[in-house]
């Protein structure tokens, strides 16, 4: 057995575990006693930050039923989180850091994990076992294979056909989930919850109509057996997850004397907010902090709209002036003032809700960005820019011009992100563009990116803004003339100044 008592540090291990420091908080309930009856597809930081967390916290709380996790990795990055969680008995750490105080907890909840590529067999067992009550998900927008514009499901999607060839040997979770279902309909006939974590709107009803169109398109009898034996709550969730980095991991040997090969950093606040429809059970999350409800969907909006729309708001903004973190953003006055009065311009778009005030959930959303010690990469928020803008901003702007309002600052946010795909940031440095869906700007970008109308005019991103709304046409125009001719700081000043003067 290792010991730190040298000042060296420790490998993260079961066998490890009373040997850590004293200020390291670690499970305190049998782990060879959990029951993993909640299968999870894609266990990145998100889901290790706030699900698996709930779970290690109901578990420490003694919850009769010790319900824990079995995770599932379909991706390619996956098989080296398998590794890492493997050599640390599937054990992590959860590094949670604000400007005031920093902690480090190793999480127990995680039973076990499969590379899914190399382990088809058994995870096919473990998703069709009558004891496995949940199957949930964290997969990102586009591992659901729906258009967003239009909700079609993309059948011809080259992923979907091959699972549609080799059923058996599935490589996407809907292709997994349904050969379970096919599975338990031929034998147990045990129903089971499908529970999405991603961050999307209706992430439930997202993930029904993936599985159901997929299954139809198996036979008719799976998909009946799904829609009668399958429930699909949908869920909010939040909890600002940095992407891990080598500086987290010396962090934690540093201060901790821990090596932890995939440990995950957050800030110490989170949010869960589902619908209580679960067929057979679930852990009595609302215990350690969860919100059970009736309907997610304002919460849901509240979310996206101010925090993530925030975001938005001032990453593009803060990487073309290049910082690379959101709190060096944060502390310029002038972003800090962009998104005060992006969340001013956004707040009226949404309803009240008991127990939110949204002045104070606006000033929170304030404060969790600016947390200096968990450095949230300025390039995770720029990522996926099409969806985002698509997502969190978008709607937020239609409401407003329905409602007959002029905002000011939603535009300056569209404009600002459109400046920033010549991928060239103030200093002249070239930025990385991380986007999936960039292609559909191509006439926008082949036009050489001055000329709004090609990019507002994309119904997949923007609807029917331009058509319906063809006066927001001019006023986006005018700010990326602005943007391009004398720089985001003069723009956004010009902008600020416009709205606190009309
Ligand atoms: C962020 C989210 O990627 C983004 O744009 O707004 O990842 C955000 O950190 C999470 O949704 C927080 O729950």
């Amino acid at each position: 057995m290792l010991s730190n008592s040298d000042g060296t540090s420790l490998p993260l291990s079961e066998s490890n575990l009373p040997w850590l420091g004293d200020a390291v908080a670690r499970p305190c309930y049998d782990r060879k006693r959990t029951v993993p009856a909640l299968v999870h597809i894609g266990v990145g930081g998100f889901n290790r930050s706030h699900l698996a967390v709930y779970l290690d916290d109901l578990l420490g709380l003694g919850e009769a039923k010790r319900w824990g996790e079995f995770g599932v990795g379909l991706l390619p990055g996956d098989k080296s989180l398998h590794s890492a969680l493997a050599a640390q008995d599937f054990l992590y750490g959860l590094l949670l850091m604000d400007d005031a105080a920093e902690s480090y907890r190793v999480i127990g909840s995680l039973a076990g994990h499969l590379y899914a590529p190399e382990a088809c067999d058994a995870v096919l067992e473990r998703l069709a076992a009558p004891d496995t009550a949940i199957i949930s998900l964290t997969v990102t927008e586009s591992g659901y294979f729906i258009e967003d514009s239009t909700g079609r499901f993309l059948a011809d999607h080259a992923e979907i056909t091959n699972d549609l060839e080799h059923p058996v040997r599935p490589a996407t979770w809907v292709g997994y989930v349904a050969e379970a279902a096919a599975r338990r309909m031929k034998g147990s006939g045990a129903p089971f919850t499908l529970l999405s974590c991603d961050n999307l709107q209706a992430n439930g009803e997202k993930a029904r109509a993936a599985l159901l169109s997929y299954a139809e398109l198996r036979s008719g009898a799976l998909r009946n057996w799904i829609e009668r034996n399958v429930s699909f709550p949908n869920s909010m969730v939040d909890r600002i997850t940095p992407r891990t980095t080598g500086e987290h991991r010396l962090r934690i040997e540093q201060a901790f004397g821990i090596r932890d090969r995939c440990p995950v950093v957050s800030e110490p606040f989170r949010q869960w907010v589902l619908e209580d429809a679960f067929v057979i059970g679930r852990p009595s999350w609302e215990l350690v902090g969860a919100q059970m409800v009736a309907d997610v969907a304002p919460y849901e909006k509240t979310k996206m709209r101010l925090l993530n729309g925030g975001h938005s708001a001032i990453g593009y903004a803060a990487d073309l002036l290049g910082y690379s973190y959101i709190h060096e953003a944060l502390a310029d006055p002038l972003l800090c003032d962009l998104l005060k009065q992006f969340m001013d311009e956004v707040r009226p778009t949404l309803q009240r809700l008991p127990g939110i005030d949204l002045d104070e959930y606006s000033r929170t959303v304030v404060q969790r960005f600016s947390n200096a010690a968990i450095r949230d990469q300025a390039a995770r928020i720029c990522s996926d820019g099409c969806a985002k803008i698509a997502k969190f901003i978008v709607p937020s702007l239609l409401d407003l011009l329905q409602a007959g309002r002029s905002p000011r600052v939603l535009p300056f946010v569209i404009a600002c992100w459109l400046h920033y795909l010549r991928g060239v940031d103030e200093n002249g440095r070239a930025m990385t563009i991380s986007d999936p869906m960039l292609d559909r700007l191509r006439p926008f970008l082949d036009r050489g990116g001055s000329d709004v109308y090609p990019a507002l005019s994309t119904r997949s991103l923007f609807g029917e803004l331009a058509f319906t709304f063809p006066q927001t046409v001019k006023p986006v125009q005018a700010v990326l003339d602005e943007l391009r001719s004398s720089g985001v700081r003069a723009a956004l000043t010009k902008t600020l100044s416009k709205v606190q003067s009309s």
